[in-house]
Order: C-alpha cells, then structure tokens, then sequence
C-alpha cells in the first residue's frame, strides 16, 4: 500500500529541473556568505525527526472527535501511514509507539517495521487513562498515587514498555504522568512529589544500561489546580535526583504562554539533561498543532540552541525528536508529512546563521546587528536544500502532491472501515 515509486519518479521529473535551478541560485548566495550549501545539504540530509504512532490517527478535542476516512485501525495500519510519510520525506526513520494503544507481539511488530524501513524511536507509557480489565485507577494518580498498589501498578507498565521496547531495539522511555490534583489542599505537595521521585527510581533501576529515561513536563491538564512535573524545574529535579541516563523531554506545547522556550532548551542543554522534544505548536494551551504553523520564529529559535551546542560540541549532547501532534482538521499523514519539513527547515535555517558575526555582535553588545544575524538566517528560503535532500535520497520533491496524486487515502478508506467513536490522541 506504499506510494508508486514510478508515481514519485514522474512528479520528481516534472519538477526537477526548476528545483536544480533554485538549488544552484541558494548556492551562490550561501556562497557568497562563506557557506557551502552541499555540506548544509549533507546534514539536513542526515537529520531525522520521529513519527508518534498517535499521530496518524485523527485527533479530537475535549468536545468532540471527527473521524476521517481510512484511519488506521491498529498498530499495523499505523505503520504503514508512517512508511508512507517516510517515503515521502525520507525525514522520519522512526516511530514512537504507546502502550497500550499498540500492543501487540513485539516481534511481529519488528518484522513488520523491518519490512517497511522503519525504526522505533522512544517507547510512551501511559498511566493517564484506565484499560479494559486494569486492577485500579487512575483516576487520583498513578505513579504518585496514596495507594501503593496503585503506585506498583503504574511501576509495573512502565518496566512492561522497556521490556516490549528491548525486543523492539528502542532505546528510551518516555514518561509523562496526568497526576496533580483540582483543589487547593486536595494533595500534599511534598509527599506525592516524593512518592513520584520513590516510584520513578524504581522505573530507572529497571532501565538497560544502554537506555534512556524521558521525563516530560507539562503546566496543566489533566490536573487543573497543580500538575506534579509542571515544569523544566522540577523536571531538572527529577533527572537529577534519578541519575546520568535520566534527561527532560521538552514538549513545546507544554508551557505558560510566552514563556522562553529556546532559554529552557539552552540550560538543559548547559547541564547535560536535555533529552529531546516533542514538536508541535500552540497559540493558547497544549493545542497540539501543526509544528510551526503558528510561529516558525520560535522553533528556528529552539533550532538555533540546538545547533549552537551541536558545533560546540556540548558533552553529553544527543536530544531525541519527535512530532506530537493532534490532527483534528486535517489528513494526519498531511500534517505530519509538512511538520517534518518544517522541523527540517527549522535545522537548516539555524545552520546558515553567520555564527562568527553573531559571536562578535554579542560581544560588541550590537543588539540590532545581532538580532538581524539571525534574521537574516531565518528569511531564508531554504526550501531548495530540503527537497533536493529529498529527491537524492528517493523521496518526493513534492511530497504532499505526490501524496494526494497517488490516492492513498481513498485507497486505504476501501480497506479500512469507518470507525466511530471516542479515542484520545492528546498527550
Ligand atoms: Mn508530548
């Protein structure tokens, strides 16, 4: 069910000589900057953002779900919508899955990836809802709850996702808990942040040494009145105290407004527990949209952190990505298709800012100058780079033509029936 190769091939041919022209135009300007556009290429080219499993599935608000045609109906459909993004961007290698949402036989799941090209990125547990015949809820906490039964419940699905993860050569755990509390005074602050503390020990001692565990923070929601891992401070606590596999997962969306994110992603960065993110975009809340269709300036920004430490080389500097979106309005495999371009060109911006000017703007305190360094990076069309990136490597240089082109959608609608219903997506 993957996209026509021969379909890609006539699109590309269609478009490859203008593309050839504006990638030799982007060229001599880099050039004129000092920078050689093929080792930017080269870099984008080896630059790869992860696809959540969720994602490909229509998301929904609070209010309501919309469901669209010919969403996938298990982990195996969901699988092959990423192939297919895959394909297309040759920019997500890798998928992140949920459990329980994609639980199956691990082994299955590695030879169906295998078939398609895939990879497994960080497993995501999940103690923020209840399952079909699970022995306590969730409903007052998991890993913070009073009930120690409760707590060893939720300890116990977090050392089943590194199990499942192992088999799957999946690398890390991504942890992000709904407790908190609704009521001043429903909670004590202390003893559940300590019982968090107690139970993620137990989690982290059960981690490969070859892994990593992601905490990830979020200010509110579920929990309206106070979250337990509200912030990048408390989450720094929490690396801390676990120790050197331990790292914070920063969700964009997943903060105060105007809050300053690429500060945050500096500092974690300084103090070696940045351990990835998940990409999206907001205006108001955790909205989970569409990355950078809100504000591109702020994920060039983050970028422009991230490639600062990347040449200076900061020890201990590996951040995983990831999308984590919800896609109410639009094709999910659409959305994740032009995020990941986004993500790319967010990458390719910040690696054609004049860093040396930069340095001597800053140490000149030349605040314009400076700021218009960047500037001048992020106005940048560098959509050439990311589709000839695209087209060496057999993607499409369209890709979301090619996609409508091919049909997917209608062809996998006739095989996958409709569903109805509720189903989250928001995380
Ligand atoms: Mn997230």
């Amino acid at each position: 069910m993957m996209i026509d190769k021969a379909l890609i091939a006539r699109d590309n041919a269609a478009r490859a000589e203008t593309l050839k022209r504006d990638y030799d135009t982007l060229g001599e300007r880099l050039d004129r900057q000092g920078i050689a556009i093929d080792a930017i290429k080269a870099k984008v080219a080896a630059y790869g953002v992860a696809i959540p499993s969720w994602g490909v599935g229509t998301g929904g608000t609070r209010f309501a779900r919309f469901p669209g045609a010919g969403e996938p109906r298990h982990i195996f459909d969901k699988l092959e919508d990423c192939a297919v993004i895959q394909q297309l961007t040759r920019a997500t290698p890798n998928v992140s899955l949920h459990i329980p949402w994609d639980k199956a036989d691990p082994t299955e799941l590695k030879a169906k990836a295998e078939t398609l090209g895939l990879g497994f990125d960080a497993m995501n547990s999940n103690t923020f809802q209840d399952q079909d015949g699970q022995g306590r809820s969730y409903k007052f906490g998991s890993l913070t709850h009073t009930d120690a039964g409760t707590r060893r419940q939720a300890i116990e699905h977090n050392l089943e996702c590194i199990e499942i993860g192992k088999t799957l050569g999946s690398k890390a755990l991504t942890i992000w808990i709904g407790d908190g509390s609704n009521f001043p005074g429903q909670v004590n602050f202390t003893r559940q942040f300590e019982r968090y503390l107690e139970a993620t020990k137990e989690i982290y001692a059960g981690l490969p040494d070859d892994w990593r565990l992601f905490t990830e923070h979020k200010m509110y929601e579920p929990a309206f009145y106070s979250t337990v891992v509200q912030d990048w401070g408390t989450n720094y606590m929490i690396a801390r105290e676990l120790g050197d596999k331990a790292f914070c997962l920063v969700d964009l969306g997943h903060h105060a407004p105007n809050v300053n994110i690429e500060m945050i992603v500096s500092r974690l960065i300084q103090f070696g527990k940045l351990g990835g993110f998940h990409f999206n975009d907001s205006k108001y809340g955790d909205d989970d949209l569409d990355t950078a269709s809100i504000d591109p300036y702020r994920l060039f920004l983050v970028f422009n952190e991230l490639v600062d430490a990347e040449i200076r080389q900061a020890p201990g500097f590996d951040p995983a990505h990831m999308l984590d979106q919800s896609h109410n309005v639009t094709d999910p495999i659409e959305s994740l298709i032009v995020s990941a371009m986004e993500v790319g060109r967010a990458y390719a911006q910040a690696l054609i800012v004049d860093r040396t000017a930069l340095t001597g703007f800053q140490e000149d305190n030349d605040a314009l100058m400076a700021t218009t360094t960047l500037k001048t990076a992020f106005r940048t069309d560098v959509e050439p780079i990311l589709a000839m990136t695209r087209l060496e490597s057999g993607g499409a240089i369209a890709p979301v033509a090619s996609y409508r082109a091919a049909g997917y959608r209608q062809k996998v609608a006739e095989i996958r029936p409709a569903v109805s219903g509720a189903g989250g997506g928001i995380v």
